[in-house]
């Protein structure tokens, strides 16, 4: 499918998040996108699938930044088939009553409120239906302080910073951060039985 296909194909909703990123800041965003499920469910996963492995756009020329370095290009990312399938899980091809300006991942950027902004893989190229956990850019840089699961929780501070507060883009005082970014409700069964600080 070509991306004028699959923009145009699936019901776009508006959907305002927070959205909080690793680096304990956050804001409010509101995006335009339609649901990852409804483009998963196309590609008919078979019973073998269990992640999702997401691939950016590599083109040094337009992003003059993708040279090797802390993170290594094309900038990847990944999703349990179960998290990707989840409701609140878009794929992002506005924001602000427009399309995505180049800066935030046109055409086609993932968006799951629930976890740190890097989850949220910009200008996305490519998406695999995969047996086993992919590898991902934060993940495959410094593994002990970006989980494969990034799910924000105020309870597992990074190595080098709290995860307890934030600030919010504008504000003067830090917001209590909370867990699953608020979201609890909505995702909490996804993580039944799992240790969180194990898969932070
Ligand atoms: N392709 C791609 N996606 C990416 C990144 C990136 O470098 N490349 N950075 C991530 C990080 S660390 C964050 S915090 C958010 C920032 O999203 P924004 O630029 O739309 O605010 O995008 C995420 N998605
Ligand atoms: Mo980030």
């Amino acid at each position: 499918m070509v991306f004028e296909q699959i923009q145009t194909q699936f019901p776009v909703e508006q959907r305002t998040y927070r959205m909080r990123c690793v680096e304990a800041w956050s804001m409010v965003v509101p995006w335009a996108g339609f649901r990852l499920s409804a483009l998963l469910e196309k590609a008919r996963p078979m019973t073998e699938a269990k992640f999702v492995a997401f691939e950016s756009l590599l083109d040094q020329k337009r992003m003059p930044n993708q040279i090797p370095g802390e993170l290594q290009w094309p900038y990847k990312e990944g999703l349990r088939l179960d998290e990707a399938m989840h409701p609140l899980t878009i794929i992002a091809t506005g924001t602000y009553g427009r399309g995505l300006p180049p800066s935030n991942g046109p055409p086609l950027r993932l968006v799951v409120p629930w976890k740190y902004g890097f989850k949220s893989i910009k200008s996305v190229v490519k998406i695999q239906l995969v047996a086993d956990q992919p590898v991902t850019a934060w993940n495959q840089a410094a593994a002990h302080e970006n989980g494969f699961y990034a799910n924000v929780n105020p309870a597992v501070d990074h190595p080098r910073w709290s995860q307890a507060t934030e600030l919010r883009v504008g504000e003067s005082f830090r917001r209590d951060t909370l867990l699953f970014n608020g979201y609890e409700k909505q995702v909490a069964h996804l993580y039944q039985g799992m240790d969180l600080r194990i898969h932070f």
